[in-house]
C-alpha cells in the first residue's frame, strides 16, 4: 500500500488534494489538525494520511464477495454453508497425492466433531457472554449438520451461523436529493457528539454533501463548546436549540443542507421524563432516521434496558460504539438478536473521522466468536 500525507488549511481542500494526486481509489487512514507556519503567522491545518492499494487482489476480493451475506435466512445461509463444506469433501475424495495406484476405494474414517471439541466452542461462547438460547440454537444446528462439520471448519460454521442472525442496515443519501434529518439518541457519555462529528466529516469530504449540526444538548456543561469546536474546525455549521418549538425555524435556517444530525443530551434510560424531553423536540421536526447509540462495554442487562427504555423514541437502527473497548462481544449479538433492530454503525476509537465502520454481519459475528476487533 502506498501511504502519503497531504496538509491543507480546510479537511476539503486536503482530501481534494489525495483524490487529485491518488485518485477516487484513495482512503483516509487518519486526519489530525496541526499548526503550521505560514505568511500570516501559525495557522491551523489539515493533515490526511491517505492510502491507496498498489495492487489490487483479484483472488481474495473475489473469494470475500463469495463469503458475503445479504439479506438471507439463518438456515438459508447453514445450507449454503453445508454445501460449500460438501463441495469440499468432494474435491479432497477425488485427490490423494500419496496414492499412485488406485486398486480399490479407499474407505477412510471421516473426521468428525468429539463432543470435547463441541464443548471447547460451547465454554469459548459462554465466555464471550453468549446467551444460552443463541448458545443452544448453534449447538442443534451443529448436531443436524454433524457430518459436515470436521474440527477445520467449526469455527467458520459457527461465525455463518452467528452472522445469519445479526441484522444490519445502511444509510443512503444523494446530493440534490430531499433533504434528510438524522437524530442520534442514547444514553450519556456511551459517543453521539463524537458519532455525529465522523458521520458528519465523512458526508461533507467524501461524499460532498451539504451538511448542517443543531445541538439539543444544552443539558450538559461544555456539550455546546464540544461541537462548536469541531464545527469551527471542519467548516461545518451548527446551530442550537433550547426549546422545542425553535427546531422548525431552525431547520428553515438550514433548509440548503443535503443532510442535518441532531445531536441529543445524553439521558438516562431510567428517567421517562428526560427522554420525553427529548421526543418532544424530535417530533417537531419528524426525523427521517432516529439511531440508538449503545455502548459496547455495557453488560446485556444494561443495554438491553436501554433499548427497550428508548422505544419511545422510535429508533430504526444501533450504532454500537467503543468497540476498541470491549472484551467480550456476546452482549451485542444477545441484545440485537432480541430487539431485532440492525446495527447500522460501529464505533472503534476517538479520532474523527476515522474511527467509524459500516455495520457488517460477519465482522461481528467473527467479533463474538474471537474477541478481536480487527478484521
Ligand atoms: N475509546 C473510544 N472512545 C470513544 C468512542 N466514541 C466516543 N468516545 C469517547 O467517549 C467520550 C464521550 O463521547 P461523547 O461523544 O461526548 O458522548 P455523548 O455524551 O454520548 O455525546 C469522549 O471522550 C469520546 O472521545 C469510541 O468509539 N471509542
Ligand atoms: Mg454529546
Amino acid at each position: 500500500m502506498k501511504v502519503k500525507k497531504f496538509v491543507a488549511p480546510t479537511l476539503k481542500e486536503a482530501s481534494t488534494l489525495m483524490k487529485k494526486e491518488l485518485g477516487s481509489e484513495a482512503f483516509i487512514l487518519s486526519t489530525r489538525v496541526i499548526n503550521k507556519r505560514t505568511d500570516l503567522g501559525i495557522q491551523k491545518h489539515f493533515e490526511i494520511t491517505s492510502g491507496i492499494e498498489e495492487d489490487i487482489d483479484i483472488i481474495s476480493a473475489e473469494t470475500n464477495a463469495g463469503n458475503t451475506i445479504i439479506g438471507s435466512s439463518f438456515s438459508d445461509e447453514l445450507m449454503k454453508l453445508q454445501q460449500k463444506v460438501i463441495g469440499k469433501e468432494r474435491v479432497n475424495k477425488n485427490y490423494d497425492e500419496n496414492e499412485s495406484i488406485i486398486i480399490a476405494p479407499k474407505t477412510k474414517k471421516r473426521e468428525t466433531i468429539s463432543s470435547e471439541k463441541l464443548k471447547e466452542y460451547v465454554d469459548r461462547l459462554i465466555h464471550h457472554e453468549v446467551s444460552k438460547p443463541i448458545i443452544k440454537t448453534i449447538v442443534n444446528q451443529i448436531k443436524k449438520s454433524k457430518e459436515f462439520i470436521n474440527p477445520s471448519n467449526i469455527e467458520d460454521y459457527i461465525i455463518t451461523s452467528l452472522s445469519s442472525l445479526i441484522p444490519t442496515t445502511s444509510f443512503e443519501i444523494k446530493k440534490r436529493g430531499k433533504q434528510k434529518i438524522v437524530a442520534i439518541v442514547g444514553p450519556t457519555g456511551v459517543g453521539k457528539t463524537t458519532c455525529i462529528a465522523k458521520l458528519a466529516a465523512i458526508s461533507k469530504i467524501l461524499n460532498n454533501l451539504k451538511i448542517g449540526i443543531i445541538s439539543i444538548d444544552t443539558y450538559r456543561l461544555g456539550a455546546i463548546d464540544q461541537l462548536r469546536i469541531f464545527s469551527e474546525v471542519s467548516n461545518i455549521d451548527m446551530l442550537v436549540a433550547y426549546e422545542a418549538k425553535e427546531m422548525p425555524g431552525l431547520i428553515k435556517k438550514f433548509s440548503d443542507k443535503d443532510l442535518i444530525f441532531i445531536d441529543t443530551a445524553g439521558r438516562g434510560q431510567k428517567n421517562r421524563k428526560e427522554l420525553e424531553k427529548t421526543k418532544e423536540f424530535l417530533d417537531v421536526v419528524q426525523t427521517d432516521k432516529t439511531y440508538l447509540a449503545i455502548s459496547a462495554t455495557n453488560s446485556t442487562k444494561n443495554l438491553e434496558d436501554v433499548v427497550k427504555k428508548f422505544e419511545l423514541l422510535d429508533y430504526s437502527a444501533l450504532i454500537l460504539t467503543k468497540i476498541d473497548e470491549g472484551v467480550v462481544f456476546g452482549n451485542i449479538l444477545n441484545v440485537v438478536v432480541n430487539s431485532g433492530k440492525p446495527l447500522i454503525y460501529l464505533t472503534n476509537g476517538q479520532v474523527i473521522p476515522d474511527d467509524i465502520i459500516a455495520a457488517d454481519s460477519d465482522f461481528i459475528a467473527k467479533m463474538v466468536v474471537t474477541g478481536e476487533t480487527s478484521s
